[in-house]
């Protein structure tokens, strides 16, 4: 197969490393968004493979009557319309694994952050009230005797599980099938999770169904000791419910990394206390990204290649290419 045949479109902002390696290992195709009407038709109808940080709608594509694969930068798919890609018979790929330990790792700082305050003690400190105050106020919320529930109990929710039972805490968790393989308690539903633990960590997938799964009646639910830590997706987290539990003290703090309208976080949110807040950065670490970058453009050079997709998604694992 001659390079020419190999044409990769990187739309909207690419990870440094994928666009790096996509363009010394394929003939890339840059535009400015995934939006095909930056593209011309001969183009069109060239490209075979996308490497995607950005939504990948239906229309986009249709717009592509050769593509063959959709390789997604991050584990988390729910951007990309996967339901229409494999309809068509495309191979769509994510980054699963690789970033496991790493999202784990920022969930335990985020818990703890919220729960001790860390970054408004560092803030103290910074500003001289330590000096001019004294010690910084003792934290009323912390750690110690907490129950937690996952809610995704997949293989960051079993990270996250396997590290704070390692802090001396009980795990719960609830998914839609109980796992066999660890001895954890499962309920069936949500809101049962949420009753039967203080301190909830949210890491499921987006999409329909989980949209704002976590509602006013699961957080009622959690409780005024209640700590809700989400990493999945802001989709999950019905953010007007979050906000108003937390201003009324029906639950005692959270701690977000995700927000349902990325980079705009909710001014309600922004102006409580009792929530710790970060720019979704849980896999944000220099190594782990470029292995996710790494991810991508293998699953481009497999597929493209004539070989199996090392990571298809869940929907894409009977595809076929010979059927295409
Ligand atoms: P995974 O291995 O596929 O785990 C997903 C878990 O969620 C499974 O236990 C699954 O169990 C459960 N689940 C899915 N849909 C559910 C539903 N409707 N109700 C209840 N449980 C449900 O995925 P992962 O690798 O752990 O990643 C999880 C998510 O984390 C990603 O999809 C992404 O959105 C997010 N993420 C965020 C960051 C960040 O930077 N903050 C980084 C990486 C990933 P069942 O199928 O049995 O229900
Ligand atoms: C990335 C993520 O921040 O993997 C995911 O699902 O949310 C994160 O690792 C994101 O994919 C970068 O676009």
């Amino acid at each position: 197969m001659s390079g020419s045949d190999r044409v990769v479109l990187l739309p909207g902002k690419v990870h440094p490393r994928v666009r790096e390696r996509v363009e010394a290992e394929f003939e890339a195709i840059s535009i400015g968004a995934a939006d095909a009407g930056l593209i011309n038709e001969e183009t069109r109808g060239r490209v075979r493979g996308i490497a995607a940080m950005t939504g990948i709608t239906a229309d986009f594509i249709d717009a592509l009557p050769n593509l063959e694969i959709i390789a997604n930068f991050g584990v988390g798919y729910d951007a990309v319309d996967t339901h229409h890609a494999a309809k068509r018979g495309i191979m769509v790929t994510n980054t699963p694994d690789v970033l496991s330990d790493e999202v784990a790792d920022t969930t335990v700082g985020l818990l703890l952050n919220t729960l001790r305050e860390f970054p408004k003690a560092e803030a103290y400190l910074r500003a001289g009230r330590w000096v001019t105050d004294g010690a910084y106020p003792l934290t009323p919320l912390t750690l110690r005797n907490r129950t937690v529930g996952i809610f995704g109990l997949g293989r960051i929710g079993l990270a996250i599980a396997r590290r704070l039972e390692a802090f001396g805490l009980p795990i719960h968790y609830h998914t839609r099938t109980e796992r066999k393989d660890v001895d954890y308690p499962w309920h069936t539903s949500l809101i049962g999770l949420a009753a039967a633990v203080d301190t909830l960590i949210v890491v499921v997938p987006g999409g329909a169904a989980t949209e704002k799964a976590v509602n006013a009646d699961v957080l009622e639910a959690l409780g005024p000791q209640g700590v809700l830590i989400s990493v999945g997706r802001g989709s999950t987290i019905d953010e007007p419910a979050l906000a108003a539990a937390l201003a009324d003290r029906r639950i005692a703090a959270a701690g977000l990394d995700v927000f349902a309208d990325e980079p705009n976080v909710p001014q309600a949110l922004m102006d409580l206390p009792n929530v710790s807040l970060l720019p979704h950065v849980a896999s944000a670490s220099v190594s782990t990204r470029n292995a996710m970058a790494d991810l991508v453009v293998d699953n481009l050079a497999a597929w493209l290649d004539g070989r199996p997709a090392l990571t298809p998604v869940p929907e894409c694992t009977g595809i076929d290419r010979a059927a295409r």
